[in-house]
């Protein structure tokens, strides 16, 4: 779990907050699944939104807070824990009620979750070739400019190499834009993925058998995702739209996932033009 050390936080005042804040952004996956999961724990929490699209992650106040500068970000009683997946560890542990990682399974769940981690940087190339345009450099070279100088630049004391990772990601996007190839791997590593979950829910109400787990709440935020980028869900996985669906109808989770009818506006003509061009996520990827 990532508690992050006294020598990675420059922005100091955070030491001394009491209770649970979480820094988030309301359209961030790994939000919305820190928040749904909050909800089912039904735990008070601060809130403070940051805005992902005007790079508010990338000034100093942030990345002295989160020096890899992602959200979410958990401050507990001056405790400042990074990492959404470890968020919710930690909380399941702290708030035993209800239980969301099964007694005896924390190993095999921490596996199930990096390998969902694994695939964040793949929704996030999906995410904006498909959903509204954010044209070819979505992070200006001035945000990134106070991206790479800002907060301690460390993580458990350690320069972080996770840090340099995103930079490199939108440095790349700048320069080439989002590639069909990028595409077919990202999509191509889903589609293994929920063939999987689709499988073990062919059985199973839930990803772990009978109950609701974290799982549940990380795959239901990508499935969503998917969705909305034109991944054809229901003709490859129906199982699990048939169990998407019965999250989508509870609100601890359909509440963090709103849409801006604006922004779905923009989606919709995006997907107009794709489909024109002959250039889906279902063509360019081959599925
Ligand atoms: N492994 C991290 C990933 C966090 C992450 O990449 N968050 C995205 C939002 S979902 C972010 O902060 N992106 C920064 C940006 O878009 O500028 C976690 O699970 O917390």
């Amino acid at each position: 779990m990532v508690q992050l050390a006294d020598e990675d936080i420059a922005t100091r005042e955070v030491l001394s907050w009491k209770g649970l804040h979480l820094f988030h952004f309301m359209g961030s996956s790994c939000s919305q699944k820190t928040r749904i999961f909050l909800n089912l724990k039904g735990i008070p929490w601060e809130s403070h939104m940051l805005n992902l699209g005007a790079s508010e992650n990338f000034g100093a106040y942030y990345l002295g807070i989160n020096p890899r500068g992602l959200v979410p970000c958990l401050i507990i009683d001056g405790e400042v824990h990074i990492e959404s997946n470890d968020i919710m560890t930690l909380l399941d542990e702290r708030y035993p009620e209800p239980k969301l990682i099964p007694a005896g399974r924390e190993g095999e769940m921490d596996k199930l979750l990096h390998h969902e981690d694994d695939l964040h940087l793949d929704v996030r190339t999906i995410t904006f070739r498909f959903t509204q345009p954010r044209g070819q450099a979505p992070r200006s070279e001035e945000a990134l400019a106070k991206y790479r100088a800002g907060g301690t630049g460390t993580v458990l004391g350690i320069e972080d190499a996770k840090k340099q990772r995103e930079i490199d990601f939108w440095e790349r996007i700048a320069r080439d834009g989002i590639t069909d190839e990028a595409i077919q791997v990202s999509a191509g590593k889903f589609r293994a993925a929920l063939d999987d979950l689709d499988a073990t829910l062919a059985g199973n109400d839930y990803l772990l058998g009978e109950d609701l787990s974290v799982l549940d709440i990380a795959w239901f935020i990508y499935t969503n995702r998917l969705k909305l980028c034109g991944y054809p869900v229901a003709r490859l996985h129906p199982n699990v739209v048939t169990w998407f669906q019965g999250l989508y109808g509870r609100g601890e989770f359909v509440r963090e996932i709103p849409m801006d009818p604006k922004i779905q506006a923009l989606i919709d003509e995006n997907h107009r033009a794709q489909e024109a061009a002959g250039q889906t996520l279902e063509l360019v990827a081959g599925l």
